[in-house]
């Protein structure tokens, strides 16, 4: 599988995240969250940074001025694709428990607000991708249903109420579901809760499908062209601009046994 990994700078730690940081990080260094994704082309609509509560995830320096917020397995993979400087090597400089990191903000490349806020969703799976996901709610079912909870439960969340919001930007259109469909597919399958594990996977599948074979951009510089033209385009204008790397992991036989 081959992801997009966005470098998403942080600009303000959350509390928990800066004392545990203090010391650790060499002089105007820079830490990056890294989301790993499929869909560059919806970059323009993100709107939150999700971490999972319950995962752990290391600071490993790549450079003297950058270091990267992921999980180990993450770190490891990256450091067998020549992301780290040293073959093989990932040297951690902190541990930070995802409940800590929450209400950290972030540069989120390409999107409208330029920084967004780390929120929590628990369905995140530590065996993929690098463990820090980018919340598109127009175009992801699982990114807006989550949004939807975060929005109605912020003090059981343990959020502010203005991290999330609920005033979604349409990008892409389809035929079948219109300009946001996420929100769409959400409605028909009747998705009530981040927790419909299978309805959710349902919605994820007929997204990618009718956006990427139907998909138009209706936003942005690429606004006109279909998903399948604008999909490599944006990715490797994120790539020159130093916003974003190509982050591989092995499918099959390996992954599906450690995962
Ligand atoms: C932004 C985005 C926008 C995504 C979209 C999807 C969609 P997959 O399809 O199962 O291989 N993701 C990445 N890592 C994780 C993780 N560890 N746990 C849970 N979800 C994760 O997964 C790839 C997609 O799932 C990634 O692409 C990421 O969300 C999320 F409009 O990034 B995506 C219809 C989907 N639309």
């Amino acid at each position: 599988q081959e992801y997009t990994g966005i470098k998403c700078k942080v600009e303000k730690w959350s509390e928990e995240a800066e004392k545990q940081l203090a010391g650790k990080l060499t002089e105007g260094a820079s830490v990056y969250m890294v989301p790993a994704t499929l869909r560059p082309e919806t970059m323009l609509g993100q709107t939150n940074l999700f971490v999972s509560p319950k995962i752990t995830y290391g600071v490993y320096q790549v450079s003297d001025k950058e270091y990267y917020f992921v999980t180990e397995r993450a770190a490891r993979n990256m450091a067998f694709q020549g992301i780290f400087p040293s073959w093989g090597s990932f040297p951690k400089v902190a541990d930070i428990k995802g409940s800590d990191a929450i209400g950290t903000l972030v540069q989120a490349p390409l999107s409208r607000q330029g920084s967004v806020y780390v929120v929590p969703m628990d369905t995140i799976k530590e065996t993929k991708g690098t463990g820090v996901v980018t919340s598109v709610p127009s175009d992801s079912p699982d990114d807006y249903i989550m949004t939807v909870d975060l929005a109605k439960k912020a003090e059981f969340y343990k959020i502010k109420p203005e991290w999330v919001s609920l005033d979604i930007l349409p990008i892409i259109e389809t035929p079948s579901y219109g300009n946001l469909t996420a929100p769409a597919l959400v409605k028909k399958l009747k998705i009530n809760s981040p927790k419909d594990a299978k309805q959710l996977a349902e919605a994820k599948e007929l997204a990618y499908k009718e956006g990427f074979y139907q998909g138009k951009m209706i936003f942005g510089e690429f606004e006109g062209r279909t998903v399948q033209d604008a999909k490599g385009l944006i990715r490797q204008r994120l790539i020159d601009s130093g916003d974003a790397l190509v982050y591989c992991e092995p499918d099959g036989l390996v992954m599906s046994r450690s995962g």
